[in-house]
């Protein structure tokens, strides 16, 4: 990332060492662990130095306002969470792009007739406490505030301990009609996560559509057991029963047209070399082209699995995380941006598959979003990357939206 070291995308760079993971590669940068309670340091200076006046919400989401907060604002950002060995691009190009086009705002004399924030969501990646947009679920009420509290991370720690040590009042968390009412639109900046942008031969597209989605857990239980006394006929072993799951789940998203589904993580239970385990957790990420397919994938897979792991004497128990419906962003909105943008020839629309804060506000506010091309089509990995021309590019775009609109 040397060539970012100076100009626009000097953010990037300057971040570029934070949270690193020498282990898996790339970053991890999870809710209020050190990297990310260095990254909202770093914005809350950032965004100061801009003469932005920075604000933490009862959910931990971050708001950089340029003039008194107030209704109808325009709002833009995106997140500085990680998955586990993520990119360096997936969240953060969002943040640094909002700043750099406010900052260019500034610079040439603007001045907004609306207010306008840049806003940083709380655990986009759910790589702490397991469910994706967390930030906005809290802000928008999509998550009930007592199951959210309860959510615990791998060290057991709750949410509502961790938002406590954060310096927020875990009494506090939940749906803020305060905080909402004053968006009066919401844009998100992202680098794109596959290869459509790479295939139509152009930097930017507004975004159309995202999959509808959700998080499962898989606990498969079977008969914890000595390795070297059990003979292979006596065992009932959840990890081979759980193995035999992940490939039924492939299965089924085979059969579902347009469907993806994903086992990312396991957790074999207790975990030793010379145990068999008693019990796997294994969690499903499932998406398909509309809600009902979504849930006839899921609802194929619950079937497939409970089958498989019986061929190992093993049973399965399905519980549902979390649930994103479709989100078709509204076409006018789509319409507009695309003809401030010099037109649909030169900016197409694009659906994806990956979730999205804008996704979850757009249920609320109206939404839309940006995205860069990523000349990989590689994202939620290190291979996650994005030409400075194109990030260049992302911001021309932000900023003439922001203009148009303040
Ligand atoms: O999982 C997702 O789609 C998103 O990147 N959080
Ligand atoms: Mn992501
Ligand atoms: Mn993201």
């Amino acid at each position: 990332m040397s060539e970012l070291a100076h100009g626009t995308l000097a953010g990037l760079a300057e971040i570029a060492d934070t949270g690193r993971d020498a282990r898996r590669g790339g970053y991890s940068r999870h809710l209020w662990q050190g990297p990310d309670l260095e990254l909202r340091a770093w914005f809350t200076e950032r965004a100061e130095r801009l003469g932005l006046g920075v604000e933490t919400d009862r959910n931990g989401n971050l708001w950089a306002w340029w003039g008194e907060p107030g209704p109808d604002a325009v709002v833009t950002g995106s997140h500085l969470d990680s998955v586990p060995g993520g990119g360096a691009y997936d969240g953060p190009l969002g943040v640094v792009s909002a700043l750099e086009a406010v900052a260019r705002l500034r610079a040439s004399g603007f001045t907004p007739s609306r207010p306008l924030a840049v806003l940083v969501f709380a655990e986009e990646e759910g790589s702490r406490f397991g469910i994706a947009c967390l930030g906005s679920r809290l802000l928008t009420g999509g998550i009930d505030a007592g199951r959210a509290r309860a959510l615990v991370d791998a060290d057991g720690v709750t949410l509502a301990e961790a938002a406590h040590r954060a310096g927020l009042d875990p009494a506090h968390l939940g749906v803020d009609r305060e905080a909402l009412a004053r968006i009066g639109l919401f844009i998100e900046l992202h680098v794109e996560q596959g290869r459509g942008l790479i295939d139509l031969g152009r930097p930017v597209a507004v975004a159309s559509s995202i999959l509808a989605h959700g998080r499962w857990r898989l606990t498969v239980t079977g008969q914890g057991n000595h390795a070297g006394a059990t003979l292979m006929g006596d065992r009932r072993d959840p990890l081979l029963a759980a193995a035999r799951a992940v490939v039924a789940v492939q299965d089924e998203a085979l059969n579902h047209p347009g469907a993806r589904a994903t086992v990312g993580r396991l957790e074999v239970v207790p975990g030793g070399t010379n145990v068999i385990a008693s019990s796997v957790h294994a969690w499903l990420d499932a998406r398909a082209p509309t809600d009902a397919a979504t849930r006839d994938l899921v609802t194929a897979i619950e079937a497939a699995v409970g089958e498989a792991v019986t061929v190992n004497g093993c049973s399965v128990a399905v519980t549902e995380e979390s649930w994103t419906g479709t989100v078709t962003f509204d076409a006018v909105l789509v319409g507009r941006f695309r003809a401030v943008l010099g037109g649909g020839a030169l900016v197409p629309a694009l659906p994806t598959g990956a979730g999205h804060d804008a996704g979850v506000l757009a249920a609320s506010v109206p939404s839309a979003m940006l995205f860069v091309r990523n000349p990989t089509g590689v994202s939620h990995s290190p291979e996650e990357f994005a030409e400075v021309d194109d990030c260049v590019a992302g911001i021309d775009a932000l900023a003439s939206l922001l203009r148009s609109l303040l």
